[in-house]
């Protein structure tokens, strides 16, 4: 691996850029596994091309497909009861910036970072941009963050912010969404997001009307502070950290807030954001076909909000989704925004950067999977109620192994066909440690 000093100039100052520039590693790697790699991607491209699909369509759509990675995924997760860090975490927004940086060489795939104020304050804003601009790297969304207190805060969050009963604590929170498009504003993102902690956590505590409201009313003075091509994305969760009630629980009251504040306000569906056996897929048709769906969290839930690697858990349930995102996406009828796609994840034992590297390979290779459905005959048995060729047709594109089709659009773009298999035999965890301290901790959750 080379290390090499990157120097860029911009208002007449220099900014230094660390960069760790692996392209000459990722060629001669992908040229080492060549060979195995050409026998998997020619049995699927002429298995395909046997149903009459040209697999280089479906290659330049997962070119085009990326994923922003939050700055909060970049450090070792925890629980509340511990935290088991590895090492060599990102110890500034710099630090984050190049591991994003990193993992968009290795797949070419992570095209961007979203961001969490305060943790993610920016303090240079040009510089910053440099650095993102030498990475191929943009902001993606800034994050607002009212589930906490921080020091020097005056008021506290301890019963709600946007839904708080005081006015003076609901103005705090306001004010801080609106510092946050500031923030964002800076570095040219174009998306808050806003996921609330508030709610309750025994009957009686809150009325659930003016919950509602306050909230509503706060998020539209928020909306009102948005530049005209911002979007403002609602996330909803069901429970925690308030146990009785959460004030936006699901999606039926993001889509009312969104409602209430305006068009440029769309609603975000986290895959752990609901309850055990929730029919995912069924919501996000419901919200693209109303022109709603702004933004898609993924990770992996087996019982909750466990942030999981995305499919780990439930690859069928996965495959569903991404079925119904792709038939709304490629149906003309359907007049919804172009969606902004994050993971959100936090891991307690896994390296984060090779978790980030194999959440996108899965989430790749089933929306590979999702564009090889043929919409007309999937059509055809449903208006037919055949429900076996219906359901029998998903499954024999979901038993359809793509990985090799996300191998090849890989290193079609650049990136390395196995972005893994690289990542470990640089040793690049190791040399982040050496940089960074066996104990350098990531700045967030
Ligand atoms: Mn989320």
């Amino acid at each position: 691996m080379s290390s090499v000093f990157h120097q860029h100039t911009e208002d007449a100052r220099i900014i230094k850029i660390n960069m760790m520039d692996i392209n000459n590693e990722i060629q001669e790697f992908n040229h080492q596994n060549r060979a195995s790699h050409e026998f998997q991607f020619q049995y699927i491209a002429e298995l395909l091309s046997r149903k009459g699909i040209d697999v280089q369509v479906i290659i330049e759509k997962i070119k085009a497909f990326q994923i922003a990675i939050p700055s909060w995924a970049l450090g070792t997760g925890g629980t509340r009861f511990g935290r088991f860090p590895r090492g060599g975490e990102p110890r500034s927004l710099e630090e984050k910036i190049e591991d994003v940086g990193l993992l968009h060489q290795l797949n070419r795939a992570s095209d961007s970072i979203s961001l969490h104020i305060p943790w993610d304050i920016p303090r240079d804003p040009a510089a910053l941009k440099s650095q993102l601009s030498a990475h191929g790297l943009t902001i993606d969304s800034v994050n607002s963050n009212t589930f906490q207190d921080q020091p020097n805060q005056s008021l506290s969050y301890k019963f709600g912010s946007l839904c708080h009963t005081d006015v003076a604590v609901r103005q705090q929170a306001i004010d801080h969404n609106i510092a946050c498009i500031e923030h964002g504003k800076a570095l040219d993102s174009k998306v808050l997001t806003v996921w609330l902690a508030d709610g309750s956590n025994f009957p009686g505590q809150q009325h659930f009307r003016q919950a509602w409201q306050r909230t509503a009313d706060s998020l539209a003075e928020i909306y009102q502070a948005m530049p005209d091509d911002w979007t403002m994305l609602i996330e909803y969760k069901p429970y925690e950290p308030n146990f009785y009630s959460m004030v936006i629980p699901d999606w039926g009251t993001s889509y009312s807030l969104c409602q209430h504040v305006g068009p440029n306000a769309q609603v975000l569906v986290d895959l752990g954001h609901h309850l055990p056996n929730t029919n995912i897929e069924q919501i996000v048709a419901r919200l693209m076909h109303f022109g709603r769906l702004g933004g898609f969290h993924f990770n992996g839930s087996m019982y909750g909000d466990d942030d999981l690697t995305t499919a780990s858990i439930k690859p069928y349930q996965f495959f569903l989704i991404f079925n119904e995102l792709v038939d709304a996406m490629t149906d003309p009828r359907v007049k919804n925004p172009s969606l902004a796609w994050m993971i959100d994840a936090s891991h307690n034992v896994k390296d984060p950067l090779e978790d980030l590297l194999q959440s996108v390979q899965n989430i790749l290779s089933t929306y590979a999977k999702a564009l090889l459905v043929d919409r007309a005959l999937l059509s055809e048995a449903q208006e037919n109620n055949d429900v076996l060729a219906a359901e029998e047709l998903l499954r024999d594109i979901f038993a359809t192994d793509t990985r090799a089709i996300v191998a090849e659009a890989a290193r079609q773009a650049g990136g390395a066909m196995e972005p893994i298999g690289l990542y470990r035999s640089l040793g690049i965890r190791e040399k982040l440690i050496e940089k960074r301290g066996a104990k350098s901790m990531a700045t967030g959750l």
